[in-house]
């Protein structure tokens, strides 16, 4: 398998003949059909089939487009050429003229002419370090990034392909966005007119060509005119994520190296010493016996892991699952899945032998339903112990220096590259259904590396394997974006940094630029510089906490962004062209949901320019300020990050940071000229009751009155009972009336961003 090199143009065959009322499509001398379905709101599927070549259901989770609808927003000519029209009915995206498709083998490629002025976008899980994706050659193929790259590579450039793979682009044409999706898993590829590696006189066309080694070729085409309308379309197509529970979202303290009781306890401890909250402690390898999947360590866990458990609740313990079984006659989960038959087969016939943390080690074959059906009964098992939630790691699927070519799918019926994408989803499913199985109102939480199109519906995502160096952290604002652009909204990286030493200035950085991040985990590999918040100058660990503080002040807006995401598929972290006009494809801030904006410092420099996008004002949270928008200098402080937020905006957070009630909460206006309002919902946070109707609304107005500030709150629902808030208005509000009375103002800080900004508290007699 190249990593770097894809088919060229040249080697394929294109259409000879096409009848469009047949959709009879002749290309290198064979009879294949085309079918272009289109579906309601601008999305469409085109996909080419022979039977002889191609075999169509390989998908283990099926996409769920809207409605079949009429569109000519897509048209593929007599010469099979496709052409894509924007919402306002002008040509905005077309197959370079005679290439509409092309066929080598079983390979098929697309090729588009590169729109004049097109930006590109998505592309899943990359670290090219920018958002904006030009110029790249990229392969989706999931990677085992260490064991597959050296560390001369992977320690400080970007590495490709990553650990998880969606095929997804999306092209800015200007006025319009086309989001292409290549609904096939066979080592696709994508190129957005790369050079060429070696340098030559001869120029190529700056095509974007998007294909596969094999498998059958569909490519689903969503067209809107704005990138939040393709993204939120989708994410419906590919699946929203399910609403997490409150608990997940909060901050999560993992090392490799905590692995029994002891650990549990004494980091319980500390973070209760730090007053620093945390919800999620992590257990990595070591609580396995000798890494045996499904057991855990006699010596780690004395009274077994049910109790430790306790001991820590009300945080919660998440274990690490790694797919490999280790190869060991008497090992009862080795020997139950052996007679079942349930691991990958290689050619011979013989089970799969991989090399991982076990020694030699067999594969469950996920991408059936027997093998994920056998391993939805160890994960039930497993969260009746008390672990309420899964970290399903290695599931790339790593087999050490085995090359996993020889590891067959469904009984050694299919090659390797059928699936290899869909292994860790294949994973996701069965483990999901395991936690459901054994808790099925408690909603489950998973974090995985590698995933495929689809892992939105089961897991959340961790990008793998970072080093603490400035080159991860600069990378992962745009690794984050594009992956929520791609439909893994719920993403985030190893904070502080997984490899190597972090050190003080490092830490402080990671944490302020990733204290709202939608997945928030300090983790870090065995050996290295531990990165506990505790762990560094009285300081550092007191502007760690603070920051830790005011994410779960902020949780309540965060919940509500994965409410919204849920239902109508925005991600909570978002780039600033997500809203705004962003002819920069800013790389180095981020939106978080429609009201924050952050700039953090990246690279130890003592100033930056933030942009404030948009006609409205911003206010900054480290001046208290109402800011123009444009440019802004920024100078650095090491207790203190840019943090903004848009004049129009009402912000729930919780009144202190231990508070874990939804149905409590202060609603912070901020409304310089222009009016605000949201709907803030809750629910227990915890249960599906949420689906049952048991879910409150409630609706938050303000308006500017001259010097007057009107302030009206009404419940729209009750489901989950009624709300208890306070009001507090950010800027200088003047007079302030709520629901019609005048009430008086109480003077108040408030500290989001290390700075403490004069408010004011609504006096609210109850
Ligand atoms: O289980 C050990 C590590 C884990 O800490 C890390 O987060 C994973 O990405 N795991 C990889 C296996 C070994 C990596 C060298």
């Amino acid at each position: 398998m190249y990593f770097t090199k894809v088919p060229h143009p040249a080697n394929f065959a294109y259409p000879e003949r096409y009848d469009p009322k047949t959709g009879v499509l002749r290309v290198g001398g064979r009879r294949l059909e085309a079918t272009l379905q289109a579906y309601e709101g601008g999305v469409h599927r085109l996909r080419i089939e022979d039977p002889e070549l191609w075999e169509d259901g390989l998908m283990l989770c099926p996409l769920t487009p809207p409605p079949a609808s009429e569109s000519g927003m897509v048209r593929v000519t007599k010469g099979f050429e496709i052409e894509v029209f924007g919402v306002k009915g002008e040509p905005i995206l077309r197959s370079r003229p005679g290439l509409g498709f092309g066929l080598m083998g079983a390979a098929s490629i697309f090729v588009f002419a590169r729109p004049e002025k097109a930006r590109f976008f998505g592309m899943g899980e990359k670290t090219f370090g920018r958002l904006e994706l030009s110029g790249i050659r990229t392969k989706f193929w999931n990677t085992d990034v260490w064991a597959d790259f050296h560390w001369m590579q992977w320690s400080s450039h970007p590495s490709d392909p990553y650990y998880l793979s969606v095929p997804y682009i999306v092209v800015d044409c200007g006025e319009e966005f086309v989001g292409l999706l290549f609904e096939n898993a066979c080592a696709p590829f994508i190129e957005t007119g790369a050079a060429t590696t070696i340098p030559t006189e001869h120029v190529e066309p700056q095509d974007l060509l998007i294909g596969a080694e094999d498998g059958l070729p569909t490519l689903w085409i969503i067209i809107g005119p704005t990138l939040a309308d393709v993204t939120s379309k989708l994410a419906k197509l590919v699946g929203t994520t399910p609403l997490p529970p409150l608990w997940a979202l909060g901050y999560h303290q993992s090392r490799w190296g905590y692995g029994g009781e002891k650990d549990l306890i004494e980091l319980d401890t500390a973070f209760e010493q730090h007053r620093i909250p945390c919800d999620g402690l992590w257990l990595d390898i070591d609580y396995m016996e000798g890494y045996r999947v499904f057991t855990y360590s006699k010596k780690g866990f004395q009274k077994g892991p049910e109790k430790a458990v306790k001991k820590v609740s009300p945080r919660r313990v998440v274990p690490i699952l790694d797919p490999g079984v280790k190869l060991e006659p008497g090992y009862p989960v080795y020997d139950h899945g052996q007679k079942q038959r349930i691991f990958c087969q290689n050619p011979q016939g013989q089970d799969f032998v991989g090399m991982v943390w076990p020694g030699r080690t067999v594969f469950p074959d996920f991408t059936t339903e027997k093998g994920r059906k056998w391993w939805t009964g160890y994960a039930k098992e497993f969260r009746a112990k008390g672990f309420a939630g899964a970290w399903l790691d290695m599931n790339d699927p790593a087999t050490g220096a085995v090359d996993p070519l020889a590891m067959l799918f469904r009984d050694g019926r299919y090659p390797h590259r059928f699936f290899h994408n869909q292994y860790a989803l294949g994973m996701q499913m069965a483990t999901r259904d395991g936690f459901l199985a054994a808790e099925p109102d408690r909603r489950p939480f998973l974090l995985t590396r590698s995933g495929w199109i689809g892992t939105s519906r089961f897991s959340a995502v961790w990008t793998g394997d970072n080093v603490s160096n400035r080159f991860y952290l600069k990378g992962c604002i745009p690794t984050t974006l594009n992956l929520a652009l791609s439909g893994i909204p719920f993403n985030g990286p190893d904070v502080g940094g997984f490899g190597d030493d972090t050190t003080e200035d490092l830490m402080l950085d990671w944490v302020k630029c990733c204290f709202l991040f939608p997945f928030m985990r300090n983790h870090s590999v065995f050996g290295s510089r531990p990165q506990e918040p505790w762990r560094f100058s009285r300081r550092g660990t007191k502007i760690i906490g603070h920051f830790i503080r005011t994410r779960y002040r902020l949780l309540p807006y965060l919940y509500n962004l994965f409410i919204e995401q849920e239902e109508e598929g925005h991600p909570a972290i978002r780039p600033l062209l997500y809203h705004f006009a962003d002819p920069q494809a800013i790389s180095d801030q981020f939106l978080v949901g429609p009201s924050l904006l952050q700039a953090p410092f990246l690279d130890g420099e003592p100033s930056r320019l933030a942009v404030l996008p948009g006609r409205r004002r911003w206010f900054s949270f480290e001046t208290g300020e109402w800011l123009k928008p444009g440019r802004v200098r920024a100078v650095a402080d090491l207790g203190a990050t840019p943090l903004f937020v848009r004049d129009g905006s009402i912000v729930p957070a919780f009144p202190d940071e231990e508070e874990r009630s939804l149905a409590r909460v202060e609603f912070h206006v901020f409304v310089d000229r222009v009016d605000a309002r949201t709907v803030y919902r809750f629910d227990d946070g915890e249960t599906y009751g949420y689906r049952r109707g048991e879910r409150s609304a409630v609706e938050v107005l303000a308006k500017r009155r001259k010097e007057r500030l009107e302030v009206e709150i009404l419940s729209l629902a009750e489901g989950s009972g009624p709300l208890d808030y306070s009001v507090v208005i950010h800027g200088e509000p003047g007079a302030v009336v709520l629901n019609g009375q005048k009430v008086g103002l109480q003077r108040t800080t408030v500290d989001w961003a290390g700075c403490r900004v004069r408010a004011n508290r609504l006096r609210l007699s109850r």
